[in-house]
């Protein structure tokens, strides 16, 4: 299997409950490694082009809202399978669904206020990371 990149971010209530460590810490002792980082306030328009897929639900506002309410730390991880191992260490979307020992398990506190995003296929990896990062800003190890 070859290295492969995906898109992180720590979300506001993550970030505000002191948790950045914890989260970086979970996905480096499962074989994830940080290829780029920054800590930052989305602005509205910024979220709203980053969630644009979901324009349409009726929780966009509302998602909107509480990812621009913090700050967030955008990461590009990368390690074998990364995109579905981030995944698996994130949980379900619904912290009430999601297994035992999962990032969102641990940490999140709603559907909403769940922690982490992570890129859902490779496509959208490549689209995320290229929202947020230049190539120069990223490690190339491999
Ligand atoms: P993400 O994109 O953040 O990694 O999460 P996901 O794939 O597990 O979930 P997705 O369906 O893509 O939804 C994106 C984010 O929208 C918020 N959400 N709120 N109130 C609700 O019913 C609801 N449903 C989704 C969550 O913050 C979710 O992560
Ligand atoms: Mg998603």
């Amino acid at each position: 299997m070859a290295i492969e990149k995906t898109f992180s971010i720590i979300k506001p209530n993550s970030t505000l409950d002191n948790n950045i460590g914890n989260i970086i810490a979970h996905f480096e002792k499962n074989g994830l490694r940080i290829a780029g980082a920054k800590f930052a306030k989305l602005s509205k328009e910024k979220a709203e082009g980053f969630y644009i897929e979901h324009k349409e639900r009726p929780f966009f506002g509302e998602l909107v809202n509480f990812m621009t309410s913090g700050p967030v730390m955008l990461m590009v991880l990368e390690g074998e399978n990364a995109v579905m191992k981030n995944r698996e260490l994130m949980g379900a979307t619904n912290p009430a669904n999601a297994a035992e020992g999962t990032i969102r398990k641990l940490y999140a506190k709603s559907v909403g206020e769940n922690s982490v995003h992570g890129s859902d296929s490779a496509t959208a990896a490549e689209r995320e990371i290229a929202y947020f990062f230049e190539r120069s800003e990223l490690t190339n190890r491999f």
